[in-house]
């Protein structure tokens, strides 16, 4: 079964877009998970165990993990492995924004796709879709190419005009078109920036998910988001949320209520 086949499957299963992010941070995760071995995998594992009914995916954010070494490469390790023994059904998206020349990429395509076995990586564009062969080449993969950043001033470069239109609209076109020969490729487009979104949706069409980041602790408004990005069946788009839900108080009932949020504006 292929990444979109995967995605499909648990988006049915768990009638839900809701994907959560597993950024967890040592300074912000308590007391009890902190005096444990592994205290991010541990601080995961109660995350996955409470979200599981409710997500259509999970983004662990590298970067949360190689911050410790290599004791945390083996909690993000631990994690996937975790993921895979107790939820299969559920794809792991490695939010990982590489791109590099050719022999490296095949390197950081290994390291996601077999070490972690990963069912989906975030890549970076800048370096033009060629270089992004070495991950083409694992056509079972979802690839999601950074388009349009949540952040704050994401726009001085992204959306510098050129030939009549911003870099971003030439990033989506490229990958959606030339770039997508495995049917594979999807795009990252911050909730923050729902203009922008809806004309990522227009050139990437109906069959293109994408990952949206940027509501919860980014302050990405859910309905103008959803309103700008869904497709016309009202799906196609992983809503994540990372600190929004891990760090409530009840992580369950925080996944439950924005699936349920979704699936009552998206109807
Ligand atoms: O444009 C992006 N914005 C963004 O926040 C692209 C991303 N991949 N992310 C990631 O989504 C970010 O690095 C983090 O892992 C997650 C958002 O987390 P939160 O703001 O919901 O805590």
């Amino acid at each position: 079964m292929d990444f979109l086949q995967k995605l499909e499957k648990a988006i049915t299963k768990n009638d839900s877009l809701v994907c959560v992010g597993l950024d967890p941070d040592t300074d912000k995760i308590s007391e009890g998970y902190k005096s444990k071995d592994k205290p991010l995998f541990e601080f995961n594992k109660s995350i996955i165990d409470a979200t599981r009914g409710s997500v259509c995916a999970y983004k662990p954010n590298s970067a949360f993990y190689e911050a410790g070494g290599a004791g945390g490469i083996q909690e993000l390790k631990d994690t996937c492995d975790y993921i895979k023994n107790t939820c299969p059904e559920i794809p792991i998206i490695l939010d990982y924004k590489r791109g590099d020349i050719g022999n490296t990429n095949a390197k950081y395509a290994q390291f996601a796709f077999e070490y972690l076995r990963a069912d989906a990586v975030t890549l970076q564009p800048y370096q033009g879709g060629k270089a992004l062969d070495a991950f083409y080449g694992y056509k079972d993969k979802g690839l999601f190419i950074w388009a349009k950043a949540s952040n704050e001033d994401s726009g001085e470069f992204q959306n510098l005009e050129m030939e009549g239109r911003p870099l971003y609209e030439h990033v989506a076109k490229a990958f959606v078109g030339k770039w997508n020969e495995n049917g594979n490729i999807m795009f990252v487009a911050g909730a923050t920036y729902p203009q922008e979104l809806k004309r990522i949706r227009e050139i990437a069409g109906d069959d293109t998910p994408i990952l949206v980041p940027g509501i919860g602790a980014q302050g990405g408004d859910l309905e103008t988001m959803l309103k700008a990005g869904l497709n016309s069946q009202g799906k196609g788009l992983i809503i994540n949320s990372s600190r929004g839900i891990i760090y409530g108080k009840d992580p369950a009932k925080a996944a439950e209520e924005l699936k349920n949020q979704i699936n009552t504006s998206s109807q």
